[in-house]
């Protein structure tokens, strides 16, 4: 299994600031926020580097991830005022962390993307 420095933030070889955690999913605060809250939410027990190397029997975990956001919104009080969240796939997109993640953008109005 590739390890990643999101794999050392899982066994707490090193610190994050970790806001989120459940049997599957854990929810850290990114190191260089993009908004006032960005907060990554990762699989616990698979590495799967990108979107494309998701396999159809691993895709529940992409709504474990998506719900973990989901609930992290309402618990900190922002659904309402809305979010975004985003994956990164490979070079074009930016992605730096080969561990699949969802980013949970959010704490103002963003503005909108594309190249
Ligand atoms: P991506 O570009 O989608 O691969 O996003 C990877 C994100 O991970 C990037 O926004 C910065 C964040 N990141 C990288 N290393 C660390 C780290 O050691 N700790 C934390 N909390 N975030 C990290």
């Amino acid at each position: 299994m590739t390890d990643t420095i999101f794999g050392k933030i899982i066994r707490r070889e090193i610190p994050a600031s970790i806001v989120y955690e459940d049997d599957d999913v854990l929810g850290f605060k990114d190191i260089t926020p993009q908004a006032p809250v960005h907060v990554l939410f990762i699989p616990k027990h698979e590495v799967i580097p990108t979107l494309d190397d998701l396999q159809p029997a691993q895709a529940h975990l992409i709504g474990k991830l998506a719900l973990a956001a989901a609930a992290y919104a309402r618990r900190e009080g922002f659904a309402q005022d809305g979010y975004r969240i985003v994956m990164n796939c490979r070079e074009n997109a930016g992605q730096t962390v080969f561990h699949i993640h969802l980013h949970l953008l959010a704490g103002a109005p963003l503005g909108h993307f594309g190249a």
